[in-house]
């Protein structure tokens, strides 16, 4: 039999207006040459102006979408977004437990940026007992990071000493993704802890725009598609940090308030245009 296509899986919610969630997570699949499938959990209304509703899927159904894609697909790679609630993780939890679904890219999806609730309260503990511990690459951003490691962050020392209290949970490796709010700020720097113990920053320059809609879930579904790929931790985050840049850099319109990035930004590093070697 011929060998399959390299596909990675987004267990994610929808996003309505294709900035953010699952439909940003596909859309970064498909622009890195890898073919996506998708877990939905969670469905929001909304535009660029903001989420107007949600609902939550019926976990027999999650469940039925686990098992269609376990019975057919091989996926080499798997990636977490908007679980919602406590039920919600213990649904993926058990499912990915129960599949080979390859590495898991745990994106630690809390609020929306602009202070939409995606993850009830009373969830953030089954996220960091019971999810974290099965991530082999966590990708939470600064605000996520403070709540995960119950510890204020104001200094680049503080990263590390974050990044420090995920490993102490059970993530493999960490990716904190540095804040984007102070005034004057020209750059951004991310902060890596891999499992070998090594770290880097990674740092890009801070591009001001109102068009980074889906910035989080694309950089964690590159991390996916890259290890989908075969790619080493180091080097698929090390992609995933410049496929955001460029695609931020690089603005579309869409919408008339807060617009997603750009996945068809041209630039380094483009993916081979086969998998199959
Ligand atoms: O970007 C975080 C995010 C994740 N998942 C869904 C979202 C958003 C942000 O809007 O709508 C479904």
């Amino acid at each position: 039999m011929t060998e399959q296509y390299p596909q990675a899986l987004t267990i994610a919610g929808s996003d309505s207006d294709g900035s953010a969630g699952m439909q940003a997570d596909l859309h970064t699949f498909f622009r890195r040459h890898i073919y996506g499938t998708a877990v939905m959990t969670a469905a929001v209304a909304g535009n660029s102006y903001g989420i107007h509703d949600s609902v939550t899927l019926p976990t027999s159904f999650i469940d039925q979408e686990f098992k269609d894609l376990a019975d057919d697909y091989h996926v080499r790679a798997s990636k977490t977004g908007m679980l919602a609630d406590t039920e919600l993780i213990r649904t993926v939890i058990k499912n990915y437990q129960k599949y080979d679904f390859g590495p898991l890219v745990v994106d630690p999806v809390i609020t929306t940026k602009h202070g939409n609730m995606l993850l009830e309260q009373s969830a953030y503990q089954t996220l960091r007992d019971e999810l974290i511990p099965l991530a082999t690459v966590i990708t939470p951003n600064f605000f996520e990071a403070q709540k995960l490691a119950e510890m204020d962050i104001n200094t680049q020392d503080d990263m590390v000493t974050a990044a420090q209290k995920l490993k102490d949970l059970g993530a493999a490796n960490i990716m904190i993704k540095g804040s984007h709010h102070k005034p004057g700020q020209k750059e951004v720097s991310d902060y890596v802890l891999l499992e070998s113990g090594k770290s880097f920053w990674l740092t890009g320059d801070f591009f001001d725009t109102d068009r980074k809609n889906g910035t989080g879930d694309s950089l964690s579904a590159c991390i996916a598609a890259e290890l989908a790929r075969g790619n080493d931790i180091e080097t698929a985050v090390r992609i995933a940090k410049k496929f955001v840049d460029v695609a931020i850099e690089n603005e579309i319109q869409v919408g008339h308030k807060f617009g997603p990035i750009n996945h068809w930004a041209p630039g380094y590093p483009d993916p081979e245009q086969s998998n199959n070697s």
